[in-house]
């Protein structure tokens, strides 16, 4: 019999616990044949990310996962082998009573947001006694092989090399939605929260001495698109070109064709985490708007991440990448910063193949999740 997950996930807000979730069900399904139940509180956001999932069904195979709406009253369930509550989400009453009465308990995680904030470390893998008399284990995703890792299917960085040497490929997947490549210019993808600081990000690119195409997935930073092109309801497809500036609104895309997308793209703007971490995958430059924490505290860990990030950058291109990230994350002026940006760009270019590969040589979330089960048996 295969080992059976349960992995709950509750939608706080955005795409970035169901983006997680989702991927890392897939993955365990697909490469460690494990059989996983994903449980979700709002399966319309789910659906953004693989169209094939019916948020008005409340039990559906998709990509050989079960997908169950986390629904409340809670319906009796017997627990499988491993439970995950993802983010710290509250798992139901119910069910955590329904895992102390097996013979044998679940072995039961708490999958944490990623961060390379040094504790991180340290605080991976280890137990704390809940209440009910088991224990929850605290598996960290992080950067360094003391911690959970990061989410990589295998094969992807081959598919992703062998997809950048393909123009064709590449301009079919772009054709399909809806965008041909300009010549000679730079392709940008932008995903974003809203940020005070797109309009001189966009000055910048308007009057640069380079054209670029700017892609914007539908979504929230499109406020601020509108109000620097002083416009309003903007909708896929919609494009204008202001100096060497050409934006297109792109439509929001299944999770996979994302990462195409970045792909495609020179220089991508992501935000959250899992898109953060498929940027790093994509081998290509890239600016993170961090998901603002309480109390500032979201500036460590982008400056944790700088550090190990820069690490291996000569100073000159370290400090232009850093006052990039700082311009945008404290929605500052971006102009100066991304002058500075365009006299590195080679050497963060090679840099950003170098830490994907430095990083893809570590196991992956989902192998060592397997590998924590195993061992913990
Ligand atoms: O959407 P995010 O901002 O999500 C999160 C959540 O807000 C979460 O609460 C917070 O703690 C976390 O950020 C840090 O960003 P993220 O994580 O990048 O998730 C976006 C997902 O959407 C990711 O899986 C990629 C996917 N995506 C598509 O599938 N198609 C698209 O067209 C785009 C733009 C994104």
């Amino acid at each position: 019999m295969k080992p059976l997950w349960d992995i709950f996930c509750s939608v706080v807000d955005n795409y970035g616990d169901i983006g997680v979730t989702w991927r890392l069900a897939r993955q365990l399904v697909a490469e460690h044949g494990q059989a996983v139940r994903l449980w979700v509180d709002d399966l319309h956001s789910l659906a953004r990310l693989c169209p094939e999932v019916d948020p008005d069904v409340a039990q559906q195979v998709q990509r050989g996962v079960e997908v169950r709406r986390w629904a409340l009253p809670w319906q009796p369930v017997e627990p499988g082998d491993v439970v995950i509550e993802a983010f710290a989400c509250h798992l139901p009453g119910e069910f955590a009573a329904a895992m102390t009465a097996k013979s044998r308990p679940p072995l039961w995680l708490n999958l944490e947001y990623l961060s390379a904030e040094d504790w991180v470390g340290g605080c991976h893998g280890l137990p704390s006694f809940q209440s009910n008399g088991l224990q929850k284990f605290f598996f960290f995703p992080g950067f360094t092989s003391e911690t959970g890792g990061l989410l990589r299917e295998q094969g992807l960085i081959e598919r992703r090399r062998a997809f950048q040497a393909d123009p064709a490929a590449q301009a079919a997947f772009l054709q399909s939605i809806g965008v041909q490549r300009r010549p000679g210019a730079r392709l940008i993808s932008l995903f974003a929260y809203e940020n005070a600081a797109l309009g001189s990000w966009l000055e910048a690119l308007a009057a640069g001495t380079q054209p670029t195409q700017l892609l914007v997935p539908e979504g929230r930073v499109l406020r601020d698109l509108e109000r620097w092109l002083s416009t309003c309801g903007l909708a896929a497809h919609d494009q204008y070109k202001r100096g060497a500036l050409h934006v297109q609104v792109i439509p929001f895309v299944e999770q996979d064709a994302y990462d195409r997308l970045l792909w495609c793209c020179d220089f991508n703007a992501v935000r959250g985490e899992d898109s953060f971490v498929r940027a790093q995958w994509a081998g290509r430059p890239m600016l993170w708007h961090i998901y603002r924490q309480e109390e500032n505290a979201h500036w460590l860990k982008l400056d944790a991440f700088l550090a190990l990030y820069r690490k291996a950058l000569p100073p000159a291109a370290g400090e232009a990448l850093g006052a990039l990230w700082h311009a945008w994350n404290a929605e500052e002026d971006m102009g100066p910063a991304w002058q500075g940006l365009q006299r590195e760009w080679q050497v963060l270019a090679e840099h950003a193949e170098h830490w994907c590969r430095e990083q893809a040589a570590q196991t992956d979330i989902a192998a060592r999740l397997v590998l924590f089960y195993t061992n913990w048996l």
